[in-house]
């Protein structure tokens, strides 16, 4: 670590209240350029603790910059993970109120809800798949606190992966009933196709990424434990949003989820 408990405070305070003020800021790195991952964590987790101390509830975990496409676009080789609340949740149909984001973003991916407890290190697809009870179709809703989305990774880590809401479908089926790699998804907006993809999308197979999720917590001394709900990570890229748009993601063997951003 770089930073000192003094310093990881009062950047969490000042990255959470960019979000809680819907202002943006530029990224925290140009002030500390040599923040290393344990600092970007700590941050992230003290926001993490602030939100808990206020009586926010987790809703699960996230997983981020899981697709190949999207890590060479950022030039990293490692995902990262983050975590998701409950006045971010919300139900397949919700209008969702624009003006409690920034610059919000959509992503397509598919959810998966613990069955039992998946504790690192040495977790692979096998142990994951084991250890999932169903899955979900989702929408990811992104919205970096940093001005025009332009980070570093140690910064968007410190800002809780982008994460901003997410909705998921009302279908869920059990983890066995499907083939993750070859679950198709589409994405429409406003109806039109504005992205389309499949599950192999996000690291070869989503239980990998809850595999990973599982290995990179143990690093922690953490587990992911039996009830989570897990969003294993972008299958399709980020598409903006404002208000007035309809988006409708098709999954499937999964049916459909919707939201209209008002
Ligand atoms: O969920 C994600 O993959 C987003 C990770 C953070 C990067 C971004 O804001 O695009
Ligand atoms: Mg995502």
């Amino acid at each position: 670590m770089t930073l000192t408990d003094e310093q990881i405070a009062r950047l969490a305070e000042h990255v959470e209240n960019a979000e809680l003020n819907k202002q943006p800021i530029t990224k925290i790195t140009d002030d500390h350029p040599d923040m290393d991952w344990e600092d970007a964590y700590a941050i992230q987790y003290a926001i993490r603790q602030r939100k808990l101390d206020r009586g926010t509830k987790l809703a699960g975990l996230k997983m981020g910059l899981t697709s190949f496409a999207k890590m060479k676009q950022m030039g990293v080789e490692t995902p990262v993970f983050g975590f998701l609340t409950d006045y971010g949740t919300y139900a397949d149909g919700a209008e969702i109120d624009t003006s409690a984001f920034i610059h919000p973003r959509i992503e397509g991916e598919v959810a998966v809800m613990m069955k039992t407890t998946l504790k690192g290190p040495d977790c692979d697809i096998t142990k994951a798949l084991t250890a999932i009870d169903f899955v979900m179709p989702a929408v990811e809703i992104i919205d970096s606190r940093y001005e025009n989305f332009k980070f570093d990774l140690k910064s968007v880590v410190a800002d809780n992966t982008s994460a901003a809401g997410f909705v998921t479908g009302s279908n869920m089926k059990k983890v066995e009933d499907l083939d993750l790699p070859t679950l198709g998804v589409v994405l429409e907006k406003n109806g039109e196709i504005v992205e389309l993809g499949a599950g192999a999308a996000v690291l070869g197979h989503p239980a990998a990424s809850a595999a990973m999720l599982a290995n990179m917590l143990a690093a922690r001394g953490e587990e992911i434990p039996a009830g989570t709900f897990i969003m294993t990570g972008g299958i399709t890229a980020a598409v903006a949003v404002e208000k007035g748009d309809n988006i409708n993601m098709r999954c499937q063997h999964l049916g459909s989820v919707s939201m209209r951003f008002i």
